[in-house]
């Protein structure tokens, strides 16, 4: 949490640094982890080993980042994650679900060019699942992206094999296998695919395009790893799946950056989402009210509504209508709309009485902050994590109110809150 906090007070030109010198610790490192040294290095990689943090906390860290049993060793499944493919980017100071940099771009149309091609498929191709990749994105925000054939570019897409460029600020890929892709935050723009991984589309062999790319564009744009296994920014990046799409977790991550669209959106031939169901809010008498419902759900992520003109009823619900979930709905007005601000982390301050609920059997502050968003009893705003007992405390006060606050009574306790949205 130190680094984090560090982070934020440095500049961005010493985050690069920083990040680039996380990235440096691998570059002449075998890509497999096969004992107990391979693990340490893996973890320092990867942003867990911290000047003051003990061997062993590192470890727990990581396995319940992973969802790993939390043994505080390295066992024979701890071994088997870290041998897995995944993104390049560190895990380092990652927060729960979506996290952002704080780095992003300051205009909403981003052009992107491709430097060279894979020879794995045709250009044709490669071209067709950037611009769907990026509409994934586009779908979702404000922002707007175009190819240009320039260097000047804000996105560079390249594919390059092992040492690709100043192994200081631009790590070499490991060869087939483990390390996919890589992608700098913003406003740098690199977004890099291991050539030694045989690329394809909509099949199980090989390593998907689409998927890899639309997390490496989400690095890009100035999202980081996501503890949120279902997520697209969590940093395992799974086999092709053909149902693919953004978990709502990366939609309310990229919108902490961009906004929402502009609009809300109303689906293609009134179609409805299913299940629209989280919440039924009665005597709302128009859609803007429902909308305005919506958007002030604390208890979960609205990102969706069905308003029913004829009986005035509006469902509020958590499910984006990507996908196959749409239903016919006559009568009904679907449209999307995300809430909710994002995260401060007050390293060393508490808050008075932070003790609306407590949950004993959280692991790390990742999934005490996933509990806080669950909280359906009321709005979490702020929690507390203790590691040595193992304690997340959800709150709804935050610290707006500088008379609650004390500093946290033990060390290794992490406090965050949640601005109102
Ligand atoms: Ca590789
Ligand atoms: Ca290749
Ligand atoms: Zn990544
Ligand atoms: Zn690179």
């Amino acid at each position: 949490m130190m680094t984090m906090m560090m982070m934020m007070m440095m500049g961005i030109d010493m985050l690069k640094v920083l990040v680039c010198s996380v990235f440096c610790s691998i570059c002449f490192l075998d890509a497999a982890v096969i004992n107990n040294r391979d693990a340490m290095t893996y973890l320092e990689k990867n942003g867990y080993m911290v000047p003051g943090k003990s061997q062993r906390d590192s470890i727990l860290h990581f396995q319940c980042f992973t969802h790993l049993p939390q043994t505080g060793v390295i066992d024979e499944g701890t071994m088997e994650m870290m041998n897995q493919q995944r993104c390049g980017v560190p895990d380092i100071q990652v927060t729960a679900n979506f996290r952002t940099t704080r780095l992003k771009w300051n205009h909403k149309r981003i052009s992107y060019n491709f430097v060279n091609y894979s020879p794995d498929l045709p250009r044709n191709i490669v071209e067709l699942v950037l611009t769907k990749s990026f509409k994934i994105w586009s779908d979702v925000t404000s922002l707007r992206f175009n190819q240009i054939n320039s260097l000047d570019a804000d996105l560079n897409i390249r594919f390059a094999a092992g040492v690709h460029g100043n192994k200081l600020t631009d790590p070499p890929f490991d060869g087939p296998g483990n390390i996919l892709a890589h992608a700098f935050y913003p406003r740098d723009g690199r977004i890099h695919f291991d050539e030694d991984e045989n690329w394809t589309i909509e099949s199980r062999s090989g390593r998907n395009l689409l998927n890899v790319a639309v997390h490496e564009i989400g690095h890009a744009l100035g999202l980081g790893h996501s503890y949120i296994k279902e997520a697209i920014m969590y940093p395992y990046i799974p086999p092709y799946n053909p149902d693919f799409h953004l978990h709502t977790d990366d939609i309310a991550g990229i919108r902490s950056l961009y906004g929402n669209n502009e609009d809300w959106t109303n689906p293609i031939n009134e179609k409805c989402i299913t299940p629209s169901n989280v919440k039924m809010v009665s005597g709302i008498t128009s859609l803007q009210l429902c909308k305005d419902a919506c958007k002030a759900e604390q208890s979960f992520v609205c990102l969706a509504l069905d308003y029913n003109e004829r009986l005035e009823t509006c469902q509020l619900s958590r499910t984006y209508h990507l996908n196959s979930i749409y239903r016919e709905c006559p009568g009904y007005v679907s449209t999307e709309r995300r809430t909710g601000g994002p995260w401060t982390d007050k390293y060393n301050t508490c808050i008075q009485g932070n003790d609306d609920a407590i949950v004993e059997n959280a692991q790390c502050y990742q999934s005490c902050k996933v509990k806080c968003y669950a909280e359906n009893s009321f709005v979490c705003l702020s929690f507390e994590f203790e590691r040595a007992k193992n304690e997340c405390r959800l709150s709804k006060k935050n610290s707006s109110n500088a008379t609650l606050q004390r500093p946290c009574p033990n060390r290794g306790v992490h406090y965050f809150e949640r601005q109102q949205g």
